[in-house]
């Protein structure tokens, strides 16, 4: 009976008015940072589903997944937002990152922030319907 009450009165707080994403549903997506390409360049997500993008950096120098407009019009996870600096996602050489996001409908870019990566081939697009 105790019990019973205790868990009444959590009823509010398990309830909130928008409910948050279910981020162990979340499919996972990778994308491989090398020198000096992005894949797959072209990436699609459905809108309204979490994604686990894992942002895989083969090479032995850093790169970066900048697509500012991707990271702010989806819901990133809270606790991923602190990978997040400026629109773009940080990689060192050899490292792995993840971001659990959910997308928004909408046609995004995405590259390397290093200028000269960019032009050497670093960018792909990012669909998401
Ligand atoms: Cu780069």
């Amino acid at each position: 009976m105790r019990s019973f009450l205790l868990s009444l009165s959590l009823l509010p707080l398990a309830a909130p008015a928008q409910a948050a994403p279910d981020w162990r549903d979340a499919r996972e997506f990778d994308v491989l940072l090398s020198s000096f390409d992005i894949q797959p360049q072209s990436i699609a997500f459905k809108a309204g589903e979490p994604v686990r993008l894992r942002l895989i950096n083969n090479s032995s120098i850093s790169h970066s997944f900048s697509a500012g407009d991707f990271f702010s019009s989806g819901e990133v996870r809270p606790r991923d937002k602190k990978l997040v600096s400026g629109g773009k996602v940080d990689v060192g050489p050899g490292d792995t990152r993840e971001i659990l996001i959910v997308p928004k409908a909408g046609r995004y870019g995405a590259r390397c922030a290093n200028l000269f990566h960019r032009v050497m081939g670093m960018s792909a697009r990012i669909v998401v319907e």
